[in-house]
Order: C-alpha cells, then sequence, then structure tokens
C-alpha cells in the first residue's frame, strides 16, 4: 500500500525548512527511524526520519529546496519490517504527524542542534562556514600531532575502535539516533569530507558532534582505508595489474601519518611560496671562521637560518602565528619553537628546537645534531616532535633549485632551503663569483598576505648577506 510520507513539526514555531541533504532514493528500503533527509531552519539542522517501513517509489524533495510542515517527502510502498517487501498495513497518520523531537525523544538533541549553542563548534555557524582548521586549543592539533608523532598508530588504532563500532551496533545506533546532534556547520563538513556523520560518535554534551569529532573520523577512517583492508576496487583506483607488473606495501605508521597530516595542510590551507636568493658568500667565510671555535659541534646553514628565522619571527609576529577561525582570532605567539624537517630512512620527521630565541647558534648546531640522529635511530620521543610554531626545512644538502615547502598546520608559515651554487653576480661592473643560496617560503594566504610574505623573505636574506645591516634596519 502507498503510503505518503510528510514532513512532521520539527519545532514549535517553525512551519519550513530548507533540504540540506537527501539521504534516500527511488528504490531503497527505509525502515521507521532511518533518516529520510536533513532541514535546516535558521534554529537548527534536524534529521527527519521515516515514520514506517517500506521501499521508497518516489522522492518528492530536492536538496536546497524549502518545504512547509505536511509537505509530502516521498511516497512509499510500506512493508511491516524493515525495508523488505512483506505486504502488512502499518502506522497511523497519528503516528506520521508527530513532531520529530518527540518521536524520537530527541527533546535534549534538539536543544543541542540550536545554532546559538556554540559549545562545541566554537562559534557563529557563519564563522565555523568554509573553516576546516586553526583550532588552536588543540580540537584540530590532532592531525598535527600524527604528523609530528608519526608513531602514534596504535593510539588512532584504539580510536578507530571506539569510533568504529560493529555493523550491528552501527545499525542499531542510526535507528535510535535519527536526529543526530551537530550544528549545521558540522553536518556540512561531513558532506564535503565524504563522512556519514551517522557514524561519527559525538564527544559533546549528550554526543553532539562538533567538528573536531568528523576530522577525527575521517582521519581515522583514512587510516583504516589505508591498512588494506578494504579491497582495491574501494579505493577508486583503476586495477594497474591489468597494464603490467604491480607490488604493493603497507604503509608503515609514519607515511600514514604523513600522509594524514600533509593532506589536511593541502585541503585546508591556501598556499603561496615566495622565493628569494641570498648571497651567503661572506656568511660562509663567517660560517668556517664560528666552526673554528666550535670544536665538535658543526654549525651548518641549517643552525644559521634557524637563528635568523626566530629573529624574523619576532619581527614579523604573524608568521608565528595560528589562526583560529571559529572564533574569528589570530593567535600569536610569544614563544619561538622551530621545527626541523629531518629526512630519515621511514619518512619525513619534524623533531623541534624549543625555544631557540633563547639559544645561541652553537647552542642550535648542537641540538641539530642530537635531533637529527634521534629522529634517524627512531628515538625521539613525542614531545620532542610537539609545540613547533615554524619549520625549517633544508634540502640543500642533498640538492635541488627550488622547491615549494607545505605548511605544517595549524602553523602559518614554513621555510624551503635549496642547494647553495656559485653564481656569477654583477657587482660594480663586474661579474664575481658568489655563493647563491635559493629559498622559498610557504605561507598560509588567509593569515600572511603576498607583500608580507615576500618582505619576511627579504628579511631572512638580508639578515643572510649583513646581519647587522638587518638587524639595525628593522
Ligand atoms: N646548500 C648547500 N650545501 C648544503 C646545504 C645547502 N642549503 N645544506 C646543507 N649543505 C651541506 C652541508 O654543509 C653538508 O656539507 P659537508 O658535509 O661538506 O659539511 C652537507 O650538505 C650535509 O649537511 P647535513 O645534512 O649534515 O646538515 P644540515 O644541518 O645542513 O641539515 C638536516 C640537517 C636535518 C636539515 C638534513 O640532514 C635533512 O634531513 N634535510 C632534509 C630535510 C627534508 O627532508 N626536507 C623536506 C621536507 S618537506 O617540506
Amino acid at each position: 500500500m502507498a503510503k505518503e510520507i510528510k514532513l512532521p513539526q520539527i519545532s514549535e514555531g517553525v512551519d519550513s525548512a530548507e533540504v540540506a541533504e537527501v539521504m534516500v532514493a527511488a528504490g531503497d528500503s527505509i525502515s521507521e527511524g532511518d533518516s529520510m533527509i536533513t532541514v535546516e531552519t535558521d534554529k537548527a539542522s534536524v534529521e527527519v526520519p521515516c515514520t514506517t517501513s517500506g521501499k521508497i517509489k518516489e522522492v518528492k524533495v530536492k536538496e536546497g529546496s524549502t518545504i512547509n510542515v505536511g509537505d509530502v517527502i516521498l511516497i512509499l510502498e510500506e512493508s511491516a519490517s524493515g525495508g523488505e517487501d512483506t505486504e502488512e498495513d502499518a502506522t497511523s497518520d497519528e503516528k506520521e504527524q508527530q513532531p520529530v523531537e518527540e518521536e524520537n525523544d530527541t527533546d535534549d538533541k534538539e536543544k543541542v542542534t540550536e545554532k546559538d549553542e556554540k559549545e562545541n563548534s566554537g562559534g557563529s555557524d557563519e564563522q565555523a562556514e568554509g573553516n576546516d582548521e586553526g583550532e588552536p586549543d588543540g580540537k584540530d592539533e590532532a592531525g598535527d600531532e600524527e604528523r609530528e608523532v608519526a608513531d602514534t598508530d596504535g593510539g588512532n588504532q584504539e580510536a578507530m575502535e571506539e569510533k568504529e563500532p560493529s555493523a550491528d551496533e552501527n545499525q542499531g545506533d542510526e535507528k535510535e539516533s535519527a536526529a543526530v546532534a551537530a550544528a549545521p556547520s558540522v553536518r556540512r563538513l561531513a558532506r564535503e569530507l565524504g563522512v556519514d556523520i551517522r557514524s561519527v560518535k559525538g564527544s559533546g554534551a549528550q554526543g553532539r558532534i562538533s567538528e573536531a569529532d568528523v576530522k577525527s573520523y575521517k582521519s581515522i577512517a583514512g587510516n583504516e582505508a589505508s591498512e588494506g583492508e578494504k579491497p582495491a576496487a574501494d579505493s577508486g583506483l583503476p586495477d594497474f595489474s591489468k597494464w603490467g607488473n604491480i607490488e604493493t606495501q603497507k604503509l608503515s605508521s609514519i607515511r600514514k601519518a604523513i600522509a594524514t597530516s600533509t593532506g589536511n595542510s593541502w585541503s585546508q590551507i591556501p598556499h603561496v611560496t615566495q622565493f628569494d636568493q641570498a648571497d651567503v658568500t661572506d656568511l660562509e667565510t663567517y660560517r668556517k671562521k664560528m666552526q673554528e671555535k666550535a670544536g665538535d659541534v658543526k654549525i651548518t646553514v641549517t643552525a644559521i637560518l634557524a637563528k635568523i628565522a626566530v629573529s624574523a619571527l619576532q619581527r614579523f609576529p604573524t608568521f608565528n602565528a595560528s589562526l583560529d577561525l571559529p572564533n574569528q582570532e589570530i593567535i600569536l605567539k610569544h614563544y619561538y619553537h622551530i621545527g626541523l624537517a629531518v629526512d630519515t630512512e621511514k619518512g619525513l620527521l619534524v623533531p623541534v628546537i624549543k625555544d631557540a630565541d633563547k639559544k645561541s647558534i652553537y647552542d642550535i648546531a648542537a641540538e641539530i645534531t642530537e635531533l637529527s640522529e634521534k629522529a634517524r635511530d627512531q628515538k625521539l620521543m613525542p614531545e620532542e616532535m610537539q609545540g613547533g610554531t615554524f619549520v625549517v626545512s633544508n634540502l640543500g644538502g642533498i640538492g635541488g633549485t627550488n622547491f615549494t615547502p607545505i605548511v605544517y598546520h595549524p602553523q602559518v608559515a614554513i621555510l624551503g632551503v635549496s642547494r647553495a651554487s656559485t653564481q656569477p653576480v654583477y657587482i660594480d661592473g663586474t661579474f664575481q663569483p658568489r655563493q647563491i643560496l635559493p629559498l622559498s617560503l610557504s605561507y598560509d594566504h588567509r593569515v600572511i598576505d603576498g607583500a608580507a610574505g615576500a618582505k619576511f623573505l627579504r628579511w631572512i636574506c638580508d639578515a643572510m648577506e649583513d646581519p647587522l645591516k638587518a638587524m639595525l634596519g628593522s
């Protein structure tokens, strides 16, 4: 028997709503309590559950359209149980017309989905819209920590188990929580990331789901996928073995963490990379003199750059910052913890030189040696990879003329260093051989404008060419 399922009273005083998401299609089987659509009003975002079970004949609403209470959402061929096509008369109209919150006992959930309650989303929906990052209180540090602490796979696995209920549990959950408690911006984020919000466990009051919950779920689900548990066809990749021999390798925990964190950074930060070059001929002479006094400690260009970067960050505070979009703030850090990109056999690790502003070049050089050795021996402690405010990434020992480093979210800038080489430079009417060091600066364009990026990098170049001039002229 065909039955019309209509939009019930969503909440008091609300007669119409916008369809944010249609979760079903004609031909689907649906069970009583399963969500059909998500509607958004100026007060709330609510998943509307089906009031009976059956097979969907027709869906009458579209995403983006506005529907009124009583409008038909879908036409259903009723069945007695869970979408199976058994013919049996079902629910009464009375039941159908019960308000969503009553039917699903979601008074509390309804309350926590109200837009003006921001305890979990950290700001208004407008503010949160389009924001995937800049959560300085650790909410979004998960991705960052995953990058920095590459050996946290065990922890991830644990979290995965917690977040990923069994299929049976999931089914039950979906039925029980037809009204998922989440702000519209969180639902939007879930849709953008391809996450089924009903699978996400909310960490807020009464199970309210925050953006961080969605991102965490996504990152865990991503890791799970990389475990190779899903068949290759699910990856969306073609079957490469059609064209030749292949082999597959399991991702190491470091590789997974790198994949997650660089993916997050790349998708969340609008990057710009500024290039410049410094004439380091005189600095190289000075470095050799310093080396004579340094004993066993190797004074490298990386150590000098880390020190100069701190001076630049002190003069350009927005480069030592994080963006907190939900709260519409830039967080300026008055500490200078310089991350150092270290190439190891297992992959990139980024230990952090804490309080680099309080250390001499000799101290920094010694710490670089210690940290990079530890990184290569897999002996870094998690705390030695946390808290960075800016990163120096020197690929010059390997080669290359320039590269575009990726900012380490939630930081806003990173300095790339390429290989110094002898170049002819036109000085006072003649070409002279000079040591030229190519530098690149990637930055978050939401926080830093192009002119500021160019000035920051030029300041670093000036400081390398003539440290005293840069100090006095600042
Ligand atoms: N130009 C020319 N030569 C350079 C150079 C540069 N920019 N940087 C280093 N070198 C030289 C050094 O002087 C040294 O030469 P000698 O052996 O003759 O003294 C040699 O290259 C090796 O240097 P190093 O690696 O021992 O020391 P470092 O302090 O310069 O670098 C570290 C330390 C940890 C940064 C580096 O070993 C490393 O791992 N780099 C890779 C970083 C990376 O992978 N970045 C990509 C991350 S993605 O953003």
